[in-house]
């Protein structure tokens, strides 16, 4: 019994001295020390021993399981060593190698352009306002003194909803400012960059939608003077403290008296080249002295406040600050062309 135990355990740790994993030593401590393994088989035999080898083979056969599992504590300590430094060294991970470059986006020619002009407004104490592209005709038109039968109110021009032309894709805008004239406190000083929609045909300088900023101020004595020097100071911001602007009559329904104002052309100083096609001279934007009529539809007291108005085409804007020669690569979003920005 004794030649037993002593095989066992150098069989045993021989046997642990191969074992490759967890599974193998699970499989090797049944074989040897569970209820059935060998070590087992043996102590079933002390029956047979006289009373004074029992005890003796009693320590030896403890002995042995001690040995045994020490051998396979010690063996398992060292397999999960092991697989771990192999883990470690798979998984090894060099934190010093440069990344993959990130291509950062940048903002649309159109929304610099637009925040440019936002930030010179806001600078003047000007409040921003956006409102929805859907419109009532009555805001659109009726209120902007541009009643039933004005010619921009044609089905061949103007996006409409609906047969009796009551809702509308906002074709300007000014709506924002009727708006404005219903909800806010006097003095009012705003401006409405946004969509607008008409129905024009694709090419280089025509789009069916295109963006508008357009600004309205309202006060006790306010002329056009107010308007000729808040918009020359927009000008000097945005093209430099020299450049020179003229302003010419025109006509809109809902200023009264209106105007066209240009700026000197940066190119030629007002010599005439082929950016402002021989002029000297190119168009900015539209502006004029609320019409009495729309201060008075919208409840304002026309004895009592004046106010100007202008617009501008933002399209028309960021091309000429960017030197853009056709509208249509504003709206194609190639990134070659954005990319330029
Ligand atoms: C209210 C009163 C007056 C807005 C104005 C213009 C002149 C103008 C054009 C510029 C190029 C349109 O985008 S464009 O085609 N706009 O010339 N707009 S005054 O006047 C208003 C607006 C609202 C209540």
């Amino acid at each position: 019994m004794k030649e037993q135990l002593a095989k066992i355990r150098a069989e045993a740790i021989s046997a642990l001295e191969s074992a490759k994993d967890a599974a193998d030593l699970d499989a090797l401590r049944v074989k040897y020390l569970g209820k059935k393994g060998e070590l087992t088989g043996v102590l079933k035999m002390m029956g047979r021993l006289s009373p004074e080898e029992r005890p003796v083979m009693g320590q030896l056969a403890n002995d042995v399981r001690a040995a045994l599992e020490n051998a396979l504590e010690a063996c398992s300590q060292k397999l999960e060593a092991a697989a771990l430094e192999r883990r470690l060294r798979d998984e090894a991970l060099d934190v010093t190698i440069p990344g993959k470059p990130v291509v950062l986006g940048h903002q649309h020619p159109m929304n610099i352009a637009l925040e440019e002009l936002k930030d010179i407004f806001i600078g003047m104490g000007f409040t921003v306002l956006e409102g929805p592209e859907v419109e009532l005709a009555s805001y659109n038109f009726d209120r902007l003194n541009a009643p039933e039968g004005h010619p921009s109110r044609d089905w061949s021009d103007t996006f409409y909803f609906d047969g009796d032309s009551r809702v509308m894709l906002r074709s300007q805008t000014s709506p924002m400012q009727v708006r404005a004239m219903e909800t806010m406190d006097l003095p009012i000083r705003i401006i409405a960059p946004g969509r607008v929609y008409r129905k024009d045909e694709v090419d280089a300088t025509h789009s069916p939608m295109f963006h508008q900023v357009e600004g309205m101020v309202i006060d006790k004595g306010v002329t056009m003077a107010d308007l000729k020097g808040t918009l020359n100071t927009v000008v000097e911001q945005l093209y430099g403290a020299g450049a020179k602007t003229r302003f010419r009559p025109h006509h809109f329904p809902f200023t009264e008296p209106s105007c066209e104002m240009d700026v000197q052309c940066h190119k030629c100083g007002g010599a005439g080249c082929p950016t402002c096609k021989g002029e000297g001279w190119i168009e900015l934007l539209g502006a004029g002295m609320v019409h009495p009529k729309v201060l008075e539809m919208s409840g304002i007291d026309s004895g009592t406040y004046t106010g100007w108005a202008f617009g501008i085409g933002l399209e028309r804007m960021a091309m000429r600050r960017f030197k853009i020669a056709d509208l249509r690569l504003i709206f194609e979003n190639d990134v070659r062309f954005l990319e330029q920005f």
